[in-house]
C-alpha cells in the first residue's frame, strides 16, 4: 500500500479536529485516502479504521434517553420563541429520581437533557442571563433542574449528557456572532464543570434567526475546544466529530449500517479558508444522511478521507418532542418500542429515546407503563441464550481465537478467521433442539467494522435451511424470522473487508408477533 502524502494545510486541519487514536495498537479512527490508492487499499484502509475510546464507551452504553423539558413544557409548545416570561415555568411536583427511576428500570445507561432549547430559557441558575429557573417562581427561583437530574444520575449509576441548543431565540446578542459565541461557550464552561462528569454533549444544527432578526455563525471549533479541554472523555453528537445522526426521527436505523464514512477534506479546507471560524463541524456530516446506504464500497470509493462516525438513532416516545397533554393516549406501546429497539440497538445504532417530563415535572404514568411493558418483552427475549456455552467449530480460526469465544458472554473476547478474508464459516453445536426466532451477532469492532455480507443458516429437520441473513453487522446486529427448531447453526460470513471477528452470537426466543420483519 501506498503512503498517504498529507498536505501541510490539511494535516493542520485534521489534527485540530481529530483525535489521535492510541499510538500504541497502530490504529486510528479515521485514515486519509491517497489520489493514487487502489480501491484495494481503500478497503483495506476503512477495515482498519477503529472507534477512539470515548466512541466505544458511548456504543456499549446501547439504549440512552433524552427529557425534552423546559418553559414548552407549559406553553404546550414544540418551539419557543424566546418571549416566554419565565414566570411560566412552574412545575408542581418536580422529582428528578422519578425521572431516573423510570429511565432505569428500562434499561437505559445514560440521560441527555435539554439543558436550553431553542427558546433560550436555562434549565441551570446561569450567571450568564436572567432568562433561567432562577426568574421563576419554581422552588422561589432557588431550583436547578439539571443539577437534580445530574445528581439523580449519579445516585442511580446512570451517565449523564447535555443538550445545549446554539439557536437562541431569545439572547439579545444572538447574531453578533463573536459575542454570542463567547457566551454560548461560556454557558457550554458552566454545564461542563459545575455538574461533574459528563458523557455527552449534543448539537442539533438549527441556526434561525435571532431576537434582533441576525443569523449567527456558530464557532463550531470553538465549542469543542472548551468540550475537549473540560470534559475530554464527552463525545459530541450530530454537530459534532464523535457521533452522527441517523438521518430520521423515525426510530429505525438503516439495514446497511457502517460506523466508518467518507468525508470530504475539500469541504473542510475550502470552509476553513473561506473563514477565520473553520466551521469544520459541517465536515463531519457525510452529503446525504438520508440515503439508505453512507458507507458501501461505492460510498467510499472517491472518498479523500474516512472516518469512524457511528449513527445514533432519537426518537420520541410521543408524537411531539415535549409533553402535550393531548398526546397522552398517543405514547407507543411496547410492541412499537421493541420493535424500535430492535431496529436501532439491532443496526449497529444507540438508540435515544425520548420521555418527555409532564407539567407537574413527573415523567406520565403512560409513558412509564410503556417503558414497563418493553423492558418485560425485552427481558424476556434476552433473558435466555439459547446458543449460550455452544460448542463451535470454524473454517479456520487464529490462536487465542477459538470459534467457542462467541458464546462465552465475554464480548471482549472473540473469534477470528485465519488469513483468509471470506468465505467463513462458524459452527455451533446447541448440545440439543432449541426453538427461537432472534439471532443476535456481534463484531470485534475494536479491530474494525469488515463484514459485508453473511448468512445464518438452521439444521431443522435434518437438513440445513438458511434463517436469516444481511450485509453489516457492525457492533451489533438483531435479525427476527419466524421460528425455527433446530440443534446447530451455521454463521457464513460471505464477504468481508478483512479478516472478520465475531465477539458473540446469541439466538433468543421473542414472545411477541412483529408487524415489521427484518428483510435481507
Ligand atoms: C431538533 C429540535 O428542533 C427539536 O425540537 C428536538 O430538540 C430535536 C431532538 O432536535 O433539531
Amino acid at each position: 500500500m501506498r503512503k498517504s502524502l498529507i498536505p501541510t494545510t490539511t494535516l493542520c486541519v485534521l489534527l485540530c479536529v481529530l483525535p489521535i487514536a492510541p499510538v500504541t495498537e497502530n490504529r486510528s479512527n479515521f485514515a486519509i485516502i491517497d489520489p493514487d490508492d487502489s480501491i484495494g487499499d481503500i478497503i483495506s484502509k476503512a477495515a482498519n479504521i477503529t472507534p477512539l475510546p470515548r466512541q466505544y464507551d458511548w456504543q456499549r452504553l446501547e439504549f440512552t434517553a433524552f427529557t425534552h423539558f423546559t418553559i414548552n413544557t407549559f406553553t404546550d409548545k414544540e418551539w419557543g420563541d424566546g418571549t416566554e416570561d419565565p414566570a411560566l415555568f412552574n412545575p408542581t411536583d418536580f422529582d428528578a429520581r422519578q425521572w431516573i427511576e423510570a429511565i432505569k428500570n428500562a434499561g437505559m445507561k445514560q440521560v441527555i437533557m435539554t439543558c436550553k432549547h431553542h427558546d433560550g430559557f436555562c434549565l441551570w441558575p446561569s450567571k450568564l442571563t436572567d432568562h433561567s429557573v432562577k426568574s421563576s417562581p419554581w422552588r422561589n427561583g432557588r431550583g436547578d433542574v439539571v443539577g437534580e437530574v445530574a445528581e439523580a444520575c449519579r445516585e442511580a449509576g446512570l451517565k449523564f449528557g447535555v443538550y445545549l441548543s446554539p439557536w437562541d431565540r431569545h439572547e439579545r446578542t444572538y447574531g453578533d456572532s463573536p459575542v454570542y459565541n463567547e457566551f454560548f461557550k461560556n454557558q457550554l464552561r458552566e454545564l461542563l464543570t459545575w455538574y461533574g462528569s459528563i458523557a455527552e454533549v449534543w448539537f442539533d444544527g438549527a441556526c434561525g434567526e435571532g431576537p434582533n432578526g441576525k443569523r449567527q455563525v456558530y464557532d463550531w471549533q470553538g465549542y469543542y475546544s472548551v468540550i475537549r479541554e473540560l470534559q475530554p472523555e464527552a463525545v459530541i453528537a450530530i454537530m459534532g466529530p464523535d457521533v452522527r445522526w441517523v438521518g430520521t426521527e423515525s426510530g429505525y436505523g438503516r439495514e446497511t449500517e457502517w460506523s466508518i464514512v467518507p468525508v470530504d477534506i475539500a469541504d473542510t479546507e475550502r470552509t476553513a479558508a473561506a473563514s477565520q471560524k473553520k466551521d469544520i463541524g459541517q465536515a463531519f456530516v457525510p452529503k446525504d444522511l438520508m440515503e439508505k446506504d453512507l458507507g458501501s464500497r461505492e460510498k467510499i470509493a472517491d472518498a479523500s478521507m474516512l472516518v469512524w462516525y457511528p449513527s445514533e438513532v432519537d426518537v420520541s416516545i410521543r408524537p411531539g418532542w415535549f409533553y402535550h397533554r393531548d398526546q397522552d393516549d398517543k405514547v407507543k406501546s411496547p410492541e412499537k418500542l421493541v420493535d424500535i429497539f430492535f431496529s436501532s440497538v439491532g443496526r449497529n445504532s444507540l438508540l435515544l429515546l425520548n420521555i418527555p417530563p409532564d407539567t407537574r415535572g413527573r415523567i406520565h404514568e403512560n409513558d412509564i407503563e410503556s417503558l414497563r411493558g418493553m423492558r418485560r418483552i425485552l427481558d424476556e427475549t434476552f433473558g435466555t441464550n439459547f446458543a449460550a456455552g455452544a460448542k463451535g467449530t470454524a473454517s479456520s480460526a487464529l490462536n487465542g481465537h477459538a470459534p467457542s469465544l462467541v458464546t462465552d458472554d465475554t464480548p471482549d473476547t472473540y473469534w477470528m478467521a485465519e488469513g483468509n478474508t471470506a468465505p467463513v464459516t462458524l459452527e455451533l453445536d446447541l448440545g440439543g433442539i432449541k426453538k427461537f426466532d432472534v439471532v443476535m451477532l456481534m463484531e470485534n469492532i475494536l479491530t474494525g467494522q469488515r463484514v459485508e455480507r453473511f448468512i445464518v443458516k438452521a439444521h431443522t429437520g435434518g437438513a440445513w435451511k438458511e434463517i436469516t441473513g444481511g450485509t453489516t453487522i457492525g457492533y451489533k446486529r438483531l435479525l427476527r424470522f419466524p421460528e425455527v427448531t433446530a440443534d446447530k447453526v451455521r454463521i457464513r460470513i460471505t464477504e468481508s473487508r478483512a479478516v472478520p471477528t465475531l465477539s458473540s452470537f446469541g439466538l433468543y426466543d421473542c414472545p411477541i408477533e412483529f408487524s415489521t420483519p427484518d428483510e435481507h
